[in-house]
């Protein structure tokens, strides 16, 4: 036995960087009693397109199909708060503009062309902050987080380990 696990549990995402984090973090602040369950800091990130649990021998594949990816950059205006009732968490979001839910389309076209099992959840752009939220929170206004997009990147969830980042492609068309 190798002890490696056959399958991987992965997600494409945004990843910001340390200053697109801290401003994150400041507006997790003004909602900072919603729950015990905050989202660590190091983990905080946008999901483009949860894959789940796939073979690890896919990872290959799932990384050429990602290479094919052509999108223009895009700004993210994450400008309100909310809360998933069946999911129970508190979030930091947004609209998806034209050119977010083109590269959601392009990467759930080429992970559908391998064939992949995936659930295919409508897209609601989101940074989940808090968990294990049960009643809808009375949220506070907040200053808008603009982030502006140049990459995507696939990450790896290990149970008890920080998110992984695996592979980063830049956006280009
Ligand atoms: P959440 O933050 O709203 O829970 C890693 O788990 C990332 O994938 C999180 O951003 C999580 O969203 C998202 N995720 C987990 N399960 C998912 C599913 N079945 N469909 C869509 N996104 C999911």
């Amino acid at each position: 036995m190798s002890g490696e696990s056959s399958t991987r549990r992965l997600f494409f995402a945004c990843w910001p960087d340390s200053a697109m984090r801290e401003e994150i973090i400041k507006r997790r602040q003004l909602i900072s009693g919603t729950s015990r369950r905050q989202v660590p800091d190091h983990n905080l990130h946008l999901t483009l397109l949860f894959l789940g649990n796939q073979p690890a021998d896919r990872l290959a594949d799932i990384c050429s199909a990602a290479d094919s990816i052509r999108n223009a950059e895009f700004s993210w205006h994450l400008d309100r708060f909310g809360w998933f009732p069946g999911a129970r968490v508190a979030w930091l979001g947004g609209v998806a503009n034209k050119p977010s839910r083109s590269l959601v389309r392009g990467l759930v076209s080429s992970m559908r062309s391998l064939d992949l099992r995936f659930d295919e959840r409508a897209f609601v752009p989101h940074i989940t902050l808090f968990r294990q939220v049960a009643r809808q929170p009375e949220f506070a206004a907040l200053p808008p987080l603009i982030w502006p997009i140049e990459s995507f990147s696939l990450i790896e969830s290990i149970p008890a380990r920080p998110y992984q980042v695996l592979r980063t492609w830049p956006l280009k068309l």
